[in-house]
């Protein structure tokens, strides 16, 4: 199962940038076979400390994290909807990812000019959006005519997608995005092959200098998913060792512990609906990535495709149990090692075996 989140933004906010901080740390793309060889796609691990711990209590040979796709969508501009820049070939490339990071610029640097000669992340994320919304509203108006022909001929499906169409094209005519809309369970299922680019999750970052004074409450105080990330400063640090680059993000007016790169991260598989179950053995320890409220057999299709028609039962313990037991044969004696069927929800840490 591959994920991918692409970056926007306007030319010069720092997009490839931050593309090349998470992409520094290679990793040995042999382990995701559905992975596209391309300049602008790149395979990021998913942090996730839980992986050491167990590795070290199997005594596993390897580490295989799991991983997400960051998709570099070269510089949108205003009228991109109208083909302006490229601008139709880098909307196909965001119709093309699960989610979006749309990147604004909040550093003031007098030699990188602005597109606009000013920084004003509301005007930057405004003009971006406009541009989504505007292509989204053509992307509605084009499959309402054929839609609205199919209906008239009393077809059922046709009937539920017009009624879709129309929530998405009174809201978009009203500037707001398509994820603000409201479907029943359905529509939604109706609303999945429409794949407007702002029925995606947006996570946005506000791209500050890491000694720069800002005032969190005043900038972009009306979206929530945002973080605020020194861009730039970040991919220098993506150089240096976990400690070293702590030292220097200590000293920072930003006052962060952890590495904003794997804070973006964490946060975007978040936002794709994602969490991760764990196998550990002698051979590997490996983290899998799973949309939540999966049931057991559909994660284990994460692992293979047949594992999910084959399924019979798995065991499951949560990792920290796990490790609290100190061996499989205590965690069996216990209890917390249990045997779960079909219905079984998996949770985010469970440490799983699947018998087929
Ligand atoms: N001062 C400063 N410069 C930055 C920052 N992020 C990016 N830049 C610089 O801005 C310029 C444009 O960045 P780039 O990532 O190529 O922008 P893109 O057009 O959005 O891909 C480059 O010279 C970067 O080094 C930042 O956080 N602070
Ligand atoms: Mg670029």
């Amino acid at each position: 199962m591959s994920f991918s989140v692409g970056i926007v933004g306007l030319p010069n906010v720092g997009k490839s940038t931050l593309f090349k901080a998470l992409t520094k740390k290679e990793i040995d793309i042999s382990n995701y076979p559905f992975c596209t060889i391309d300049p602008n796609v790149g395979i990021v691990k998913v942090p996730d400390e839980r992986l050491e711990k167990l590795a070290k209590f199997s005594e596993s040979a390897k580490i295989i994290p799991t991983a997400i796709e960051f998709v570099d969508i070269a510089g949108l501009v205003k009228d991109a909807h109208k083909g302006e820049g490229l601008g139709n070939k880098f909307l196909a490339n965001i119709r093309e990812v699960e989610m979006i990071v749309h990147i604004v610029r909040g550093f003031e640097d007098g030699k990188i000019t602005h597109v606009n000669n000013k920084i004003n992340p509301k005007d930057d994320l405004e003009t971006i959006n406009t541009e989504l919304i505007l292509a989204d509203i053509e992307t509605v108006n084009k499959r309402l005519v054929k839609t609205e022909k199919e209906a008239r001929s009393g077809d059922k499906e046709a009937i539920l997608f017009k009624s879709v169409l129309e929530k998405y094209k009174s809201a978009l005519e009203d500037e707001q995005m398509a994820n603000t809309v409201e479907l029943d369970k359905n529509e939604k299922i109706a609303s999945k092959g429409f794949q407007l680019l702002t029925s995606k999750p947006i996570l946005y970052i506000v791209n500050v200098n890491e000694n720069q004074e800002i005032d969190k409450d005043k900038i972009l105080p009306e979206i929530e998913n945002k973080i605020f990330l020194p861009v730039k400063f970040e991919m220098d640090l993506s150089e240096l060792s976990k400690e070293e680059a702590l030292e220097f993000r200590k000293e920072t007016s930003l006052d962060k512990n952890i590495s904003g790169l794997d804070e973006l991260i964490i946060k975007c598989y978040d936002l794709l609906n994602l969490m991760t179950f764990l196998t550990t053995g002698k051979d590997e320890t490996r983290a899998w990535t799973v949309k939540k409220n999966s049931t057991a057999p559909q994660a284990g299709s994460a692992i293979h495709g047949d594992f999910e028609e084959k399924f019979i039962k798995a065991s499951v313990i949560n990792w920290q149990e796990l490790l609290n037991s100190g061996s499989w044969h205590n965690a069996i004696e216990k209890g917390t090692l249990r045997t779960e069927g079909k219905e079984y929800i998996v949770q985010d840490g469970d440490v799983v075996e699947f018998k087929i």
